[in-house]
């Protein structure tokens, strides 16, 4: 695919650039002009979603933070359709090249159709929708799909993470309340717990598996005998968070190590 193209457009979630970062980048040229797109900043934290924009131009990395749902800027496509060999030489016409690459479920098939302007390629809540890669053509360009790849040598600890933000669900071994209790762990000791307080109203210190229960009753996931369910529990505790119902959050700032060296 490499040689065809022009543009790498590399999506990542904007709650946590670092997690869901490509991990095919590297396979590319040096040459292939590589773009960052931060999808689902309608679900992060905008402050945390400044400083990853201020992050990326630093490093010469243009990027962009979007709602996929709610369409692409118009200055995206005509940087887009700039990029194309006709721009620069008139022999050349064609549109411009680019391929879509991220983590599985970051919203890959939702940019295509944005770009192409038409409901083209699959999109869908779990991970593993797209399984080949297909090209589609746009006004101002051909855009490739491709699957969401997680590089394998990552630590489940890293994929679990992902999990938290829905992306990798369909790989996830284990129960929700375990899940669910390393969640509320991580949200406790980044001082990121108060959201659930704010959407709950309840006590968020202590043990997680003590918050936990309490996100429970509150939501009166109960079993048989009134106890409460604590994998019913921690799903539905996962799914607010992944889906907003919890707030604007992002688990990631660029200052924080990164997950893969750390976690590896
Ligand atoms: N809130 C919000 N949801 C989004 C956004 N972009 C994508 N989604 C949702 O995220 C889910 C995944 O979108 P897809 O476009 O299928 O993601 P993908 O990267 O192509 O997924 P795979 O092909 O399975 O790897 C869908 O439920 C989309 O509606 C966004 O900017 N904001
Ligand atoms: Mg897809």
């Amino acid at each position: 695919m490499a040689g065809a193209l022009d543009l790498l457009l590399e999506v990542r979630d904007a709650r946590a650039p670092m997690l869901t970062m490509s991990p095919v980048l590297d396979n590319f040229p040096d040459s292939l002009s590589i773009w960052t797109i931060l999808s689902k900043s309608d679900l992060a934290d905008p402050d945390a979603t400044s400083e990853w924009l201020r992050h990326f131009k630093d490093r010469g990395r243009p990027a962009w933070a979007l709602d996929l749902r709610r369409g692409i800027p118009d200055s995206l496509k005509r940087a887009i359709s700039s990029l194309s060999p006709a721009s620069s030489s008139k022999k050349i016409y064609r549109e411009t090249r680019a391929a879509v690459v991220g983590t599985p479920n970051v919203g890959k098939s939702m940019l295509l159709n944005r770009l192409v302007g038409r409901h083209a390629a699959a999109v869908g809540g779990i991970p593993g929708v797209t399984r080949g890669v297909s090209w589609f053509k746009g006004q101002e360009c051909i855009v490739a799909d491709s699957p969401g790849i997680l590089d394998p040598r990552g630590d489940a600890r890293a994929h679990r993470m992902l999990a938290w933000l829905s992306s990798t669900r369909g790989q996830v071994i284990g129960s929700w309340e375990t899940l669910a209790r390393e969640c509320l762990d991580f949200l406790q000791r980044h001082g990121l717990a108060s959201c659930l307080a704010d959407a709950w109203g309840i006590d968020i210190s202590g043990a997680p598996e003590d918050v936990l229960e309490r996100i429970g009753k509150r939501l009166g996931k109960l079993a048989a005998g009134g106890a409460v369910n604590l994998e019913e529990s921690g799903r539905a505790m996962l799914d607010a968070l992944s889906n907003g119902k919890l707030g604007r959050i992002s688990i990631e700032r660029p200052r924080d190590p990164n997950p893969w060296s750390e976690l590896a």
